[in-house]
């Protein structure tokens, strides 16, 4: 191995894709390798947490978890604030993205009818309580302001996801009312390296 690579699924979405536009964002030359969801079966034991992404340095174990590789990156390359207690108010933020999802995601698993029950609660009452907290926490146009960090494109996957109106009985205005929490997933949609990456795909 002489370049980092990326382990994820072949699907431009989630904690793989914030890790694949990070490592985009700080001008890495990655492996992008995508995994079929029929082969992951017999690779889960083989991840240092049985999950994805997985981050592959030269001369380094096997780095899991979304926000330990996108924090690393972020320190190496200036897309993590230098500032110790400003990066843990970041790192905060990323935080409060794993929360939103380690609630939806075991509403993908579930039937329709107890689906639509479970998600139609949490536009009821999580998803604004998460959007608030969100909201309370963000600078403009990015989290911490000016500049685009690791933490920023956490956010946009997050957002991008909820409000794409692709997740059943979540509607694509689900985060409307908070203009700083949709600044930001417009903010990094419109920057010029990530709209170069799309570009690519
Ligand atoms: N806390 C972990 C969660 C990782 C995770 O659950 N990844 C999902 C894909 S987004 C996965 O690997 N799913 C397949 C599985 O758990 O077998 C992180 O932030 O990386």
């Amino acid at each position: 191995m002489n370049k980092p690579k990326l382990i994820y699924f072949d699907a431009p979405v989630s904690r793989g894709e914030e890790c694949r536009l990070a490592l985009h964002l700080a001008g890495i030359d990655f492996e992008d390798m995508r995994i079929n969801a029929a082969d992951w079966p017999a690779m889960k034991s083989q991840m240092p947490y049985g999950t994805m992404p997985v981050l592959e340095l030269p001369g380094h174990l096997p780095l899991a978890q979304s926000n330990a590789i996108l924090v690393l990156i972020g320190r190496r390359h200036g897309l993590h604030p230098t500032d110790d207690f400003e990066a843990a108010r970041h790192e905060g933020m990323m935080l409060h993205v794993e929360e939103l999802r380690g609630r939806i995601s075991p509403t993908l698993r579930m039937a329709d009818a107890e689906k639509k029950v479970a998600r139609e609660a949490l536009v009821a009452e999580f998803l604004p309580a998460w959007a608030s907290g969100a909201e309370r926490n963000i600078a403009a146009p990015f989290f911490g302001g000016e500049r685009i960090h690791v933490v920023d494109i956490k956010l946009y996957q997050a957002v991008r996801w909820l409000s794409g109106g692709k997740v059943d009985h979540i509607p694509a205005t689900v985060f409307a009312g908070y203009p700083k929490l949709t600044g930001v997933h417009d903010a990094v949609r419109d920057h010029p390296d990530v709209k170069a990456w799309y570009a690519k795909a």
